[in-house]
């Protein structure tokens, strides 16, 4: 919707465009600005390891959207994750000469080049210099690469030297094939394609090539002239190999020269005038009557905010009403935009309404008492049993997924890195040998998120969080069938049993046969080769389902046909960590509690296998920090929340004296760390507890106050590669339960910034981050195993608004890709079920 509008302003000011706009020039933040056009040179970095590498090197922000980025020498035509990303040595920042450079290096390759960008007029230069020619390897494959997402190309125009065509909305290009001798090694020597034995590569071959390239004549906020003197311009579509790769521009670097081998004149059009539109946000699911109501509006600073908003009512025969006329407030500057504030809570009769800022009308949302009734259900009805592992989970006509990973899990061999983040030590820690069959650790559990993977410490706070919720609020909610017996799911079919005993059951007999079977818990059991790792859709189809037998050769399949030459087998990575152990151990407790009559042996094995970690960790522990000091203070026993739950589950009075003893120097460094823990310990400790926490509520109630001076939205917002809706979450829950136990302190309309903001009331643009029922306007499309259809699974909370440096927010909704902004956890959307589960139990008050 706000795009089409945006059309209409970008067609009325047609006539103006050929006048000559600004030039670009280096803005303070150090990259090169004009109205409409931000063009970064190395704000945001390629790391080669785990961040997700479209989020880097030279980046173009084009009227609002970041549209282009990757812009580096790259070593092939449609790079993937995981393939190999220069390191930017330096970069130099040149006012004078209106010009930003830097040296980029492929360590494996000794090869560096000298990028240079100059501001010409209202395009750039781009510029890459050569002090020694390039090595013999990488001819033919080093050359400069510049990506555009598709999403905002796609069915647009483009001419190559005059010739006209149209960017592909699906990706049907031409691809060879070369052999593997040529393919360039990957980070770490992981290999992101399966070969079938053919030894040969896939390599894209160009759309188009030539010397000048005219995207998007047709929509001038997008229209971009790139034009190259002295190599050809070449267009690949990337998702040819990778559904999230992105339209690449790119040229050859020349072999055997040196100094300045390549010039590009890259020109994004400015619309003349331009001013982004008011970004209005409110909150998608609604409001109570009685609740406060401000909606926060982004504006481009060359804005100039109007004084009046006004609500209006639409009425039950169609027509509106203006209802209320209230005055706009300055919130102030917040990185690139100005914020001001439309306050709206007196309007409280219940109704169907829509924010008039100007010309620019709201979607419309409710104000009721109803509002929030329902904002967990999608999640717990949907995105939770669609991610129960070892299941075959049905919904109507529909197949989520088939029975996944039915041939079981592997020993990860010693001495095993693991693109995930982990890594078999130097000893198994178990009695299978590498690549032994470990039967039984096909049951429970839940996928981490977007992979299908085991996360032995996710499911274990997975599992805590289900009982939190369950201890807390006793969530009787029936919509889900789940039979063990047959491995079966279906939604929206109740059983009798309330949904979450079956999650915590599903969550625990994992986390048990690990327990039972290892002997201790796993760091995580998880994709043995690199290209399932990133399979996208039916988890069954992730393996072949036939154990991998050495004796046949590669893709063979036994005569019995009971095992194959695939290897494609899913592994557990066994090696022991006590740490580990003792939060298992916490958790067997808490779900050995919320068991007990529902499944009685389940809950029996729950608890010794509690019982015997905590000894053998403990014991473990003692150990390592007799042989190393540093050990005695990062070590698992200083984990403040596992000695509160150790006591809740023993009794013991050492846990509680150690949970004290770690707990108030952390408050007195860093109220807003670990109050929530603090607040969990209220119901356990004695009276004097909590009164020796209230200063600390009062301290915590100042940072609450102070984040209004922070941001405008008024909650915590992180800057990190991982979008903060987690942080925002859990100061959502922490106002919940601090208004609870301290209600004379901690005002419970705090806890509505949490809401508005997840529901919202954001930067970039307004739509409820949580797919959620009751949202007028949710996300559309989200990081999930289905992601390739451009969808979501209801119930998911993306990341969010994932912060670029050195000044932009970000939430692209037609392309889910990112991970950081578009992915679900379970950790995260488990997290989700207590703040909302909190949240409606503040609102009941
Ligand atoms: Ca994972
Ligand atoms: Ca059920
Ligand atoms: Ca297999």
């Amino acid at each position: 919707m706000k795009r089409l509008k945006f059309l209409s302003v970008a067609m009325s000011l047609l006539a103006a465009t050929y006048v000559s706009g600004q030039d670009l020039k280096i803005n303070d933040r150090e990259y090169f600005e004009t109205q409409g056009v931000n063009v970064l040179v190395y704000n945001n970095l390629f790391t080669g390891g785990f961040n997700d590498e479209k989020n880097a090197g030279i980046e173009l922000i084009h009227h609002g959207v970041r549209t282009a980025q990757g812009g580096a020498v790259r070593l092939s035509n449609t790079p993937e994750q995981w393939d190999l990303v220069p390191e930017v040595l330096n970069k130099q920042v040149n006012r004078a000469s209106n010009s930003i450079e830097a040296t980029l290096k492929y360590e494996d390759y000794e090869f560096e080049s000298r990028v240079v960008v100059t501001a010409k007029g209202k395009g750039i230069e781009i510029s890459v210099y050569l002090d020694k020619p390039l090595p013999k390897f990488l001819e033919g494959k080093a050359g400069f690469n510049l990506e555009f997402l598709p999403s905002q190309y796609w069915a647009k125009t483009y001419l190559m030297d005059g010739r006209l065509n149209r960017f592909p909305r699906y990706v049907v290009g031409n691809t060879v094939t070369k052999p593997n001798s040529e393919k360039l090694k990957q980070f770490k020597g992981y290999e992101t394609y399966d070969d079938r034995g053919t030894g040969t590569f896939i390599d894209p071959l160009p759309l188009e090539t030539g010397r000048t390239l005219l995207m998007a004549p047709d929509e001038l906020s997008r229209m971009v002239k790139i034009t190259s003197q002295d190599a050809d311009l070449m267009l690949f579509d990337g998702r040819v190999l990778a559904q999230n790769g992105w339209y690449v521009v790119r040229s050859l670097l020349p072999a055997g020269k040196t100094g300045k081998v390549l010039t590009w004149n890259v020109e994004p059009n400015a619309i003349e005038g331009w001013i982004r539109e008011p970004n209005i946000g409110f909150s998608q699911v609604g409001y109570l009557p009685t609740q406060p109501k401000v909606a926060v509006i982004e504006l481009d600073k060359k804005d100039k905010p109007l004084s009046k908003a006004s609500l209006y009512k639409i009425n039950a025969d169609g027509t509106t009403t203006r209802v209320f006329t209230g005055n706009i407030a300055s919130w102030g500057d917040y990185y690139k935009y100005h914020y001001v504030k439309f306050d709206f809570t007196s309007v409280n009769t219940p109704g169907i309404y829509y924010i008039q800022y100007g010309d620019h009308k709201t979607n419309n949302f409710i104000i009721d008492n109803t509002v929030y009734d329902k904002i967990t259900d999608a999640t717990s009805d949907i995105w939770i049993p669609i991610h129960m592992n070892h299941m075959f989970v049905k919904e109507g006509y529909r197949v989520w997924h088939g029975e996944p990973f039915r041939e079981g899990y592997r020993q990860a061999p010693p001495n095993t890195d693991h693109f995930d983040l982990h890594w078999q030590g130097p000893t198994t820690d178990t009695k299978y040998e590498a690549l032994e069959l470990i039967p039984g650790l096909n049951v429970g559990g839940f996928f981490d998120a977007g992979d299908f993977d085991i996360e032995t410490g996710s499911n274990i706070s997975v599992v805590e969080n289900f009982v939190h919720t369950w201890e807390s609020f006793k969530p009787m909610r029936d919509q889900t069938y789940v039979d063990q017996e047959s491995r079966h799911v279906i939604l929206h079919r109740p059983d009798g049993v309330p949904d979450i005993l079956q999650f915590i059951e599903h969550g625990t007999l994992n986390l048990v046969a690990q327990a039972e079977i290892i002997g201790h818990m796993a760091q995580t059991l998880s994709n043995s080769v690199l290209h399932n790792y990133h399979h996208l859709g039916d988890a069954a189809s992730l393996t072949d389902g036939l154990p991998y037998n050495p004796e046949l050769g590669p893709y063979e399949i036994a005569e019995d046909g009971l095992s194959s030459g695939v290897k494609d087998d899913l592994w557990a990575f066994t090696s022991r960590n006590p740490g580990l152990d003792l939060r298992a151990a916490t958790m067997f407790a808490a779900a050995s509690r919320a068991l007990k009559g529902y499944n009685d042996d389940l809950a029996e094995r729950a608890l010794f296998q509690s019982k015997r970690l905590l000894k053998e960790a403990t014991e473990l522990l003692a150990k390592q920090q007799e042989e190393d000091s540093n050990a005695r203070r990062w070590g698992a026993m200083g984990d403040i929340s596992t000695n509160l739950q150790l006591y809740i589950s023993t009794g013991e009075q050492q846990y509680a004296d150690k949970f004290q003893e770690l707990l108030w120097p952390i408050l007195d460094r860093n109220v807003s760390f670990v109050i929530l823990t603090a607040l969990h310990g209220i119901p356990h400790m004695d009276a004097s507890y909590k009164e020796r926490l209230r200063p600390y509520v009062v301290k915590y109630k100042e940072y609450i106050e102070g984040l209004e001076k922070d941001n405008p939205y008024g909650v915590p917002i992180g800057l990190g590669n991982w979008a903060g809706s987690g942080a925002v979450m859990n100061f959502g829950t922490t106002i919940s339960y601090a208004n609870e136990y301290f209600p004379d302190i901690i005002e419970a309309k705090h806890a509505f910034k949490s809401a508005d903001y997840l529901f919202g009331c954001h930067p970039y643009h307004n739509y409820s981050l949580v797919a959620a029922v009751g949202a007028a306007r949710p996300k559309e499309v989200f990081y999930g195993n289905n992601r390739a259809d451009f969808s979501f699974i209801p119930g998911n909370v993306a990341p969010g608004i994932l912060f670029r440096q050195p000044d932009h927010f970000e939430n692209y909704d037609d392309w889910p890709f990112l991970w950081g902004q578009n992915e679900g956890t379970i950790g995260g959307n488990t997290s989700y079920l207590i703040f909302g589960s909190a949240f409606k139990n503040l609102v009941k008050k």
